[in-house]
């Protein structure tokens, strides 16, 4: 399998770790696309994913999947023991909800705030920007980090009892707020004290370095 991507970005972060998780580095060769050229607004890009976002996993079969939640689900799948994305209806149930939200109220905030109200990937990517919007999104994503520390407060991972996909995703938006340097606030002290934990996994600790020969 091939994976598009770009080593340092934080979306691309969410499915490396899924990857080390799933102990699959060994079947996935990636391929770096760089988003400051606009390499991913490319017709020859397009064609793979037409939303012109990385990541974008390709199978041997010359299939395209994209989306980080769906790749992850593929990638979680393939041992037959599904241990990101949870085993049963609730899991799973909850799991999904759980990302969807740290996507809407976290990372997908912070991407706006960085695409608008920052220069962003430079002019010549950004062709729209909406500064007044991206300040919101700003603040957006500094209410869902209150979010994530009250849910952290009451349960050890984001999803419940376990390390799962909605932790990998509340990682990416963490990964994206230090990118932008949108600190957590110090009164977040259970979200802060959890993403000290997140950081000690081998799987979050090496996700850059995964494009070097194994
Ligand atoms: N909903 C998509 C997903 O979950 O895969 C969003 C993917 C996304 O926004 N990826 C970023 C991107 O392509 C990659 S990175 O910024 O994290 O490296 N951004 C470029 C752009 O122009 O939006």
């Amino acid at each position: 399998m091939t994976i598009h991507d770009w080593s340092t970005g934080p979306y691309p972060a969410r499915v490396r770790i899924a990857v080390a998780e799933k102990n699959l580095r060994s079947r996935i060769n990636f391929v770096s696309v760089d988003l400051t050229k606009g390499e991913h607004k490319k017709p020859e890009f397009l064609a793979k994913n037409y939303s012109g976002t990385l990541p974008v996993l390709e199978l041997d079969d010359g299939t395209f999947i994209a989306e980080c939640t769906a790749i992850t689900e593929y990638l979680d799948g393939l041992d037959g023991s599904p241990s990101l994305t949870g085993g049963t209806p609730r899991e799973k149930g909850l799991i999904h909800m759980m990302s969807k939200r740290a996507e809407l109220e976290l990372l997908d905030a912070i991407s706006v705030y960085f695409h608008h109200a920052t220069p962003g990937l430079g002019p010549h990517v950004e062709i729209y920007q909406n500064a007044e919007w991206g300040f919101r999104q700003r603040d957006k994503a500094l209410r869902g980090m209150a979010y994530f520390d009250g849910v952290l407060k009451k349960q050890p991972f984001i999803a419940g009892e376990f390390f799962s996909m909605a932790d990998i995703t509340v990682i990416g938006g963490l990964i994206f707020a230090g990118l932008v340097k949108l600190e957590v606030p110090a009164e977040c002290a259970a979200l802060q004290a959890w993403y000290a934990r997140m950081q000690e996994r081998p799987s979050v600790k090496n996700r850059v370095t995964m494009s070097d020969p194994a």
